[in-house]
């Protein structure tokens, strides 16, 4: 018996070494007998064919971001809301694993569309890199902006004036370098092991959001699963928890001086002074109250109480 387990990035990237991981605990703690084959990025098609595959049983696993689900999960749309979370990643964990609001009230919400959410996790704060300078809002006016396909994030940077576009990250090279799209978004290590910055000539340290994903199973299959066998898949995930963590930080830390050092392909890099992004967040806000509208009809009770969760956990006033 193998099961699949299909995650968004390529090998060495973050999701495939959390996976690779997660299946070689899980092998070890059955003694050999569960069997996880892990398929990179590509594989199975693009990001939003993954979600289906899942639901459909076709996958067992996968690591899914919620940037794909927003028309399935409109309240999963949550992550894509710039300025909530705080500046800190390790805080900004502890609140994804302690959270009310993601683990019980929005958990429920993907299990009945088929994706059984068993951790959330950040892979880094993201930054954005463009074909021109990104500073203030002024300089996101009729930005072409690659984004991944949740309407919140098309939302967002409408709500900078730029003219947002969802596609695949398998297109994302070839779009900025064609100049379909002018910039993105994504954590150092992506952009970097993805080598967008070949094809792009600014990155900006905004630290505007972290970029959350979720490792996921079937519900119908977990459900089915002996006692036994779901504790040994809940163990996995939970000492995935910190390694996860580890993983994304270190490759975060390392990647920044591979686009520092590559003088074939230079970078101009600059970071938002808190001034700077006071301008962004002042425009970002509305955005939470176009979410509690419009992002479902638990999204209001989801982000008033992770609102005070994040105000609780991090003793920071969020807006
Ligand atoms: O930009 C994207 O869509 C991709 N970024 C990351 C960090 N992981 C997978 C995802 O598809």
């Amino acid at each position: 018996q193998e099961w699949r387990f299909v995650v968004e990035e390529t090998q060495g990237q973050v999701q495939y070494e959390y996976a690779q991981e997660f299946a070689d605990l899980v092998d070890e703690k059955s003694g050999g007998a569960l069997d996880i084959d892990v398929y990179e990025f590509g594989a199975l098609g693009s990001e939003v064919d993954q979600v289906e595959q899942l639901t459909q049983g076709i996958v067992e696993f996968a690591i899914i971001s919620p940037g794909f689900t927003g028309t399935l999960v409109p309240e999963g749309n949550i992550f894509a809301l710039q300025f909530l979370f705080t500046d800190d990643q390790e805080t900004n964990q502890e609140i994804l694993n302690e959270s009310e609001a993601i683990n019980e009230q929005l958990v429920p919400l993907y299990e009945e569309q088929g994706i059984l959410p068993l951790a959330f996790w950040t892979e880094g704060a993201m930054q954005w890199t463009g074909n021109s300078p990104l500073q203030t809002p002024d300089d996101f006016q009729g930005f072409q902006m690659r984004t991944q396909e949740s309407p919140l994030i098309l939302e967002s940077y409408e709500a900078y004036g730029a003219n947002p576009t969802a596609m695949s990250w398998g297109e994302l090279y070839t779009g900025l370098q064609q100049g379909a799209v002018d910039g993105q978004e994504n954590p150092i290590f992506f952009i970097a092991d993805a080598n967008f910055n070949e094809v792009q000539d600014y990155m900006t340290i905004s630290n505007h959001n972290m970029y959350v994903t979720m490792t996921t199973v079937n519900p119908d299959f977990y459900n089915g699963l002996d006692e036994e066998v779901q504790q040994i898949i809940d163990e996995s995930v939970e000492e995935m928890r910190e390694r996860g963590f580890e993983i994304q930080e270190e490759q975060n830390n390392e990647f920044l001086s591979q686009i520092e050092d590559d003088e074939d392909n230079p970078t101009e890099i600059t970071e938002l002074s808190e001034e700077e992004r006071d301008a962004f967040r002042e425009l970002a806000l509305p955005v939470r109250d176009y979410f509690r509208e419009n992002g479902g009809d638990q999204a209001e009770e989801i982000l008033d109480t992770l609102e005070q969760e994040i105000e609780d956990m991090s003793g920071e006033d969020i807006g």
